[in-house]
């Protein structure tokens, strides 16, 4: 069996307003359109992968949260209703997924042995997070591949940023092993926004867009400070920042999506292809792809 490798690494967003402007099946709200720059930052990053093959997608999502160490789906399948708490106006979505659990366990095994705690997660009832679907939806919308999902620990809450991040390199490291111990070939997703400080009253039209902007420009300031980083290839200097950015901003970079996914690709410093930045609800939320081939020349 030849060796795995991750052929596609991506910060993918979730903001649940891409899927409702979309209008898939699948989603039992309708919309007038809206965030063109981040739907069509997502159609781009769908196009630089239209000639990679892959076996899996793996998610890293905030909005699966566990105290107990981080979990991994450990049931085959699932088909049900994923409602956003905060939007169920907009993100009613019915979704049925395939989950690749042998990789799963590999990940699993993988990151115990490098004394982190962790957990399968095997009820069947267990309903996904619309992060998952939505970065998901966006980056797969014909959901043909099955998926890894990895909650996140909330580390950074019980100890602190520092605890979190040396966990999620560890559990990055770990990831990538497992995904070349495994013989497949992986694209990795970080499902989260940067900056996150959002409006507290929605329009009264969610997709009027002349109501969207950023929050505030000391968050607009700090979102192009770390996208400048992915694009320069300085990845090492961006996490190594994370812990101030995401004090000041409230990132939703908390979770440990992102760099989890910066230590599965090996701190790459190879340029990062930005295909999209744009606000929603007043949070920042970049669409950014790391090509691995990019290292190889
Ligand atoms: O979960 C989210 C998010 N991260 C950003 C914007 C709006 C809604 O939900
Ligand atoms: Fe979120």
């Amino acid at each position: 069996m030849s060796k795995g490798e991750i052929v596609m690494g991506a910060l993918a967003p979730h903001p649940p307003h891409l899927v409702y402007a979309e209008n898939p099946p699948q989603n039992d709200a309708t919309s007038e359109g809206g965030w063109e720059e981040l739907r069509w930052g997502y159609e781009r990053l769908r196009n630089s992968m239209s000639d990679i093959d892959f076996d899996v997608i793996i998610v890293h999502t905030p909005h699966w949260q566990t105290f107990s160490g981080t979990h991994l789906l450990g049931v085959d399948s699932f088909k049900s209703l994923s409602v956003d708490p905060v939007f169920p106006n907009l993100f009613r979505y019915n979704y049925d997924l395939k989950v690749d659990v042998e990789l799963s366990r590999m990940i699993h095994d993988n990151a115990i042995e490098a004394g982190l705690s962790m957990k399968m997660m095997e009820n069947p009832d267990f309903r996904i997070d619309y992060g998952t679907v939505t970065s998901c939806h966006l980056t797969n919308p014909s959901w043909n591949k099955p998926i890894v999902c990895i909650s996140s620990h909330r580390s950074k809450f019980y100890f602190n940023a520092e605890v979190m991040q040396a966990n999620m390199v560890k559990l990055g490291d770990a990831t990538r092993k497992a995904i070349e111990k495994s013989g497949k070939k992986a694209v990795l997703l970080s499902s989260n926004s940067l900056s996150h400080r959002h409006f507290t009253v929605e329009p009264e039209v969610p997709e009027d867009m002349s109501k969207e902007h950023v929050t505030n420009h000391h968050q607009y300031l700090w979102d192009m400070k770390m996208i400048n980083l992915m694009r320069e290839g300085k990845t090492k200097e961006m996490i190594d920042l994370m812990p101030d950015f995401t004090e000041q901003t409230i990132a939703e970079t908390e979770a440990g999506s992102l760099t989890w996914l910066i230590s599965a690709l090996g701190f790459p410093s190879y340029e990062a292809v930005v295909h999209a930045y744009g606000t929603v609800i007043g949070t920042g939320n970049a669409i950014v792809g790391w090509d691995p081939r990019k290292a190889k020349v």
